[in-house]
């Protein structure tokens, strides 16, 4: 039963060899450092707790189609060369993937030679003038776009940062119903440390006594239904927040946490898949798969 023999797997037309490791209590399969699965049984994916090669099968045996939304707003348009350009790399090789860029510079985005199977649809939107409404919108343009076009055109979607360069293999291990990303700053924090919203009058409200964990804004996705849920609450949040007057405390982070604190997701990635340098290289992340690209704050966010 321990054997490190190679098994054939057939999915329909598709045969692969995998090593057989499940039965063997040396594969790192269970991780003792970290953990790997929420107190509600959804999986945390870490390296060394999946077989790509299987999940691969799966995934093509299905013909899942992913869509990868990102918006590169005003001057933000400078961050997207590198983040297309590394996505072809680690994101989804070898699947079906549909880049959706959403921008008010539609001039401004360059043409990229893409892989197989892989498009890009560049989609003009309107910006606005607070910054904090850059971000927040996108739940609205991405709820919206849910209900036009993604759910006739991918099974999946990943709305993602456009700051952001690949590092790593982003897989469709990532893939479930509906996922988040814990946020970098706060794998090992406690729970006080959490900087939710805490005013009983935000729609953003986590109490003190409540809270998993403290996902990232930057990266989280699901099912194509799935994600219209997730982003037409936060996009009500804050519009009834903005009626009262009020903000959250980190913007749609905020709801979004919120949002998972009350329907939570199947499941979470490590802080591999979010990484931010300014953290460091703990052990616990053995790969920095997806990290922040460093900015020019003066220049970057000036209009
Ligand atoms: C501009 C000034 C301040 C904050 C954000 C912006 C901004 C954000 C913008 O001018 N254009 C734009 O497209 N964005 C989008 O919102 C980008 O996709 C960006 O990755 C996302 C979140 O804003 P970030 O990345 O500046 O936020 P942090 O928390 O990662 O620093
Ligand atoms: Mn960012």
């Amino acid at each position: 039963a321990y054997s490190k023999k190679k098994w054939t797997l057939q999915y329909g037309a598709i045969s692969i060899r995998v090593t057989f490791m499940s039965l063997n209590p040396k594969f790192p399969c269970l991780r003792t450092d970290v953990m790997m699965v929420t107190p509600w049984l959804a999986p945390i994916v870490w390296d060394g707790s999946f077989n790509i090669d299987i999940l691969n099968a799966q995934f093509h045996q299905r013909g899942v189609r992913i869509g990868l939304t990102v918006f590169a707003i005003k001057k933000y348009t400078v961050f997207l060369k590198i983040f297309i350009e590394t996505a072809e790399k680690y994101f989804m090789v070898g699947h079906k993937v549909c880049y959706y860029v959403f921008t008010d510079r539609p001039q401004d985005i360059p043409s990229f030679s893409l892989g197989e199977g892989r498009t890009l649809n560049v989609i003009e939107v309107t910006s606005y003038k607070r910054w904090q409404d850059v971000t927040m919108r996108r739940m609205q343009i991405i709820s919206e776009n849910c209900l036009k076009r993604f759910i006739y055109e991918v099974d999946y979607l990943v709305c993602s940062d456009v700051d952001m360069m690949f590092a790593g293999h982003h897989g469709v291990e990532m893939l479930s119903d509906v996922f988040a990303a814990i946020h970098p700053g706060f794998f090992q924090a406690s729970r006080k440390q959490f900087t939710h919203e805490r005013r009983p009058e935000s729609q953003g409200y986590i109490p003190e006594d409540e809270g998993d964990y403290y996902y990232t804004g930057c990266y989280f996705g699901g099912k194509v239904e799935e994600v219209y849920k997730v982003a037409n609450f936060c996009h009500h949040a804050m519009m009834a927040d903005k009626a009262k007057n009020m903000e959250a405390l980190w913007h749609d982070e905020s709801y979004l946490n919120r949002y998972f604190l009350y329907y939570k997701p199947t499941k979470l990635l490590s802080p591999e898949y979010v990484w931010n340098n300014y953290y460091g290289s703990p052990v616990y992340v053995k790969i920095k798969r997806f990290l922040h690209v460093d900015k020019d704050f003066e220049k970057i966010r000036s209009n």
